[in-house]
């Protein structure tokens, strides 16, 4: 069977320099502080990840190759509501570097914001194309629903390639940034520092009280959710939410010892979080001896050298 050729062994289609530069702007425009909780980290970070979580491991379709998400029929997915905010963010550097593709460019935003905000370092690999039509653009409702539970959850990883402990790991990104009522019908922020990276979401999902509420109006398509204050909020205060996805991590068997040992642990969350958001961000793109991903529907069968 074909031989995987590891990405770092492959041809870059940028200098090493391209990508400092590229990264270098990116940091820039993290000091916009007039967004959200004072960082555009977090809806980069959003980018990255659904750009990337339209794969299919069985039929080796979607994936972060090919930057699906500027046509509508992959943009307009409600599940994508929002995330053109974060494409506007990069656009100037795209513009000042037009020689980086959008699908290379947004996952490597991604990563970059994470770091900023104090996360772990990510493996970030090159050679994404943005050649994609509409054929090839995955069909809408491969990302996850947060209004169901951990056997949803199952589906949809396990579609991508994941296992149990790689999706709390990857769980914990929701330590960044915050639910928006107009764009998916929830509202509010996972933690009280939502632009720091850190276990901290873990912490919560444990230790708080959690209730089911409904913050906005169902007949405006608010979900209910999970509401909690910290000792010191007042009743004012906005309080922390969870999604029903994210607490159905505390009710299975299976997910909840690793909530446990990443809420103790800090540095196995960031090492363990590093390797799965790494991965996420490698599904389906597949390079050849060029070093440049392929459309050829042939995605995993890498050639050996
Ligand atoms: Fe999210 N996610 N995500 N998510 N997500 C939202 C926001 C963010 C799910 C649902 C939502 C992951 C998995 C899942 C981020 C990063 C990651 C929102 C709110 C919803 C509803 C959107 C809005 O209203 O603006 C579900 C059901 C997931 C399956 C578990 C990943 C692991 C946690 C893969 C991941 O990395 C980030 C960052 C945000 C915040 C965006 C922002 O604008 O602040």
């Amino acid at each position: 069977s074909a031989q995987v050729i590891h990405p770092s062994k492959l041809k870059s289609p940028y200098t090493q320099e391209q990508v400092a530069a590229v990264k270098k702007d990116v940091e820039a425009i993290l000091k916009n502080k007039d967004y959200d909780d004072g960082s555009i980290g977090p809806v980069l970070v959003r980018l990255a990840w659904h750009s990337s979580g339209t794969y299919c491991a069985e039929t080796k379709t979607g994936g972060s190759n090919g930057a699906g998400m500027r046509y509508e029929k992959e943009g307009g997915d409600p599940a994508n509501a929002g995330l053109q905010h974060a494409r506007v963010f990069l656009e100037p550097i795209k513009e000042k570097h037009s020689w980086i593709t959008y699908a290379d460019l947004w996952t490597l935003a991604g990563v970059v914001a994470i770091k900023a905000m104090g996360g772990p370092e990510i493996e970030w690999y090159p050679g994404r194309t943005d050649f994609v039509d509409d054929a090839r653009v995955p069909p809408r409702g491969r990302l996850p629903d947060a209004a169901q539970a951990q056997d949803h959850l199952r589906a949809i990883f396990y579609r991508m390639g994941f296992n149990d402990q790689e999706i709390v790991a990857l769980s914990g990104a929701h330590n960044l940034g915050r639910c928006h009522a107009d764009r998916s019908g929830f509202e509010g922020p996972w933690v009280n520092n939502p632009t720091r990276f850190s276990n901290q979401y873990y912490k919560m999902l444990i230790k708080l009280k959690w209730e089911k509420k409904h913050l906005g109006r169902e007949a405006q398509g608010a979900h209910w959710q999970w509401i909690a204050r910290l000792p010191h909020m007042d009743e004012e205060d906005e309080p922390l939410m969870m999604l029903p996805t994210d607490m159905s991590l505390t009710l299975d068997d299976k997910f909840k010892p690793w909530v446990e040992k990443y809420a103790e642990d800090q540095d196995l969350f960031f090492k363990d979080f590093a390797a799965v958001f790494g991965k996420l961000i490698e599904l389906g793109v597949t390079r050849d001896e060029s070093g440049l991903a392929q459309h050829d529907g042939k995605a995993g069968e890498y050639k050996s050298a």
